[in-house]
């Protein structure tokens, strides 16, 4: 099967006709193609943006409004496809993909459908000079959207549905790793009416496509979910051209646990925001400090929490971790359980590929528990982003904080304890966009939602996200 480019509302082949194939994690086979687009498709997808960019930018925000809800609404209709499409796409249990990755897809066009009907901009009477200003948030024009493998739909569509509620017109970019959701996505798009050249997908690898839409002189902004590396590059190409950017990068989360939790709550949360989609969520507690007077239980307790967790094939219902994404990653993931030791740390708890029966050349590996010593080590320092988390003691709220803070990365952090006061001290301190207090990834779309540090620039989320797409603009007028 061969994916297409998305078009100015048509399906077309790459015009170089080269292709890379796509695998399917649960068993290693190839099982479609996808464009492996190059400046060409580029022209072609900005052309079709660039001409439609007039009338959707004067189209009004009701009828915005309402191809939004349209789209989300077929989502929500197509829930079973697309999340079969997902979880073969991804590896992750279809499950999570029913549950999480495709009610959320919707919920980010139904979010920013309701968003963009609410979104007002200021004014300023300049009093005694007999002069008022308002300002204009008007859209930017062509924008750019590039998304990571681990949340294909979900984070895909976080970015396109507020850069279109806000009238810009978009070229975006599917990880080449999980593109078969966004090309699923193409046809909702036309069933809901949304204007041809609005939103252009074109596929392929992230040095040659990718790396085209962030170098082109007139797309103006550039919305990135993905590595930290990957992020500093475009940076570097973005910013001679003063785009505007929004960068979601990576994350090595600390999770505090304090004595004085709910106990099972946070032990059921905890196993969660450790293995949940085999640990590849940006959000995912991979530092876990646990107060020195609980480590003993919690150790005991959360090993017999995790060893109940069933990896397996992701069609299985009963599956809870599916298979990594990828060979080379999960290659990269075991790399780090392999030099464990070496880096002074103790796999206390799983470490060991699987192999599931009928679906043997799968990318499976047993959750993992390292335990560590320093908060220093390369364990704790860099991002693993698969089912590996380490644990460590500590002895008060001082020294926890300046281990969680002693982090290149700065995007989440989990706490648990029913103190009040220790709860906004540390909060208050702690160097991360975003804390969960008792509880992991509640998420109200309202919020702002980003990271510091290594973890990125800017804010997505509510009305951040349509501040980010678009362009204020003053105007002051005289009056006598
Ligand atoms: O991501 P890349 P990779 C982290 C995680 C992972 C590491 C590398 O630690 O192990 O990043 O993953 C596109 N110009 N996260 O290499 O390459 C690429 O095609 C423009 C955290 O798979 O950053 C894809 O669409 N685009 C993360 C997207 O960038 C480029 C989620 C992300 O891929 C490009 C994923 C370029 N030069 C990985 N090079 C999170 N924050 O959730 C690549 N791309």
């Amino acid at each position: 099967m061969k994916i297409k480019n998305y078009i100015n509302g048509e399906f077309v082949n790459p015009i170089l006709d080269n292709w890379i194939d796509n695998y399917n994690p649960s068993n290693g086979e190839i099982y479609s193609q996808i464009p492996n687009s190059s400046d060409i498709d580029l022209k072609n997808a900005f052309k079709a943006a660039k001409n439609a960019f007039p009338k959707w930018s004067e189209t009004t925000l009701e009828k915005r409004s309402q191809i939004l809800s349209n789209i989300a609404h077929l989502i929500t209709e197509k829930l079973p496809e697309l999340a079969a499409a997902e979880a073969k796409d991804n590896g992750k249990p279809l499950e999570l993909a029913k549950s999480i990755d495709i009610p959320r897809a919707a919920a980010n066009f139904q979010f920013f459908a309701n968003a963009i009907t609410q979104f007002a901009s200021e004014t300023h009477d300049s009093v005694g000079l007999n002069a008022i200003n308002f300002t204009l948030r008007q859209p930017i024009g062509v924008v750019g959207c590039i998304s990571p493998w681990n949340l294909p739909l979900y984070l895909f569509t976080w970015k396109i549905a507020p850069a279109i509620a806000a009238g810009n017109c978009v070229v975006a970019k599917p990880s080449e790793i999980t593109p078969m959701t966004a090309f699923l996505l193409g046809e909702i798009l036309n069933e809901a009416g949304l204007p041809k050249g609005v939103l252009n997908i074109v596929h392929g690898s992230g040095k040659t496509i990718g790396q085209a839409i962030v170098a082109h002189s007139e797309i103006k902004a550039i919305s990135f979910t993905g590595g930290t590396q990957t992020g500093a590059h475009i940076a570097k190409v973005a910013a001679p051209m003063f785009k505007k950017l929004s960068l979601e990068l990576g994350g090595k989360n600390p999770a505090i646990i304090f004595a004085d939790c709910n106990y099972d709550e946070m032990l059921e949360a905890t196993v969660r925001s450790s293995f949940a989609n085999q640990g590849q969520i940006c959000l995912c507690g991979s530092r876990i400090f646990i107060e020195a007077s609980i480590y003993q239980k919690f150790k005991t307790d959360f090993i017999t929490a995790v060893s109940k967790l069933k990896v397996g094939n992701p069609f299985d219902s009963t599956s809870d971790l599916g298979a990594l994404v990828s060979k080379p990653h999960l290659e990269k993931v075991r790399s780090y359980i392999d030099n464990a030791a070496q880096y002074g740390g103790k796999v206390i708890f799983g470490g060991n590929l699987v192999s599931i029966h009928n679906f043997e050349s799968g990318y499976y590996l047993e959750p993992t528990i390292i335990e560590v010593k320093d908060n220093s080590c390369v364990l704790n320092q860099e991002e693993i982003f698969g089912p590996v988390v380490t644990i460590m003691p500590f002895n008060n709220e001082n020294e926890v904080l300046a281990m969680a803070n002693d982090s290149s990365y700065g995007l989440s952090a989990t706490l648990w304890t029913n103190d009040l006061k220790k709860t906004m001290r540390i909060s208050k301190q702690i160097h991360t966009g975003i804390v969960w207090v008792n509880t992991w990834l509640l998420r109200d779309l309202r919020t702002p939602f980003g990271g510091v540090k290594n973890s990125g620039v800017g804010r997505e989320g509510g009305l951040e996200a349509l501040r980010f797409f678009t362009e204020p603009k003053n105007i002051c007028i005289k009056y006598n």
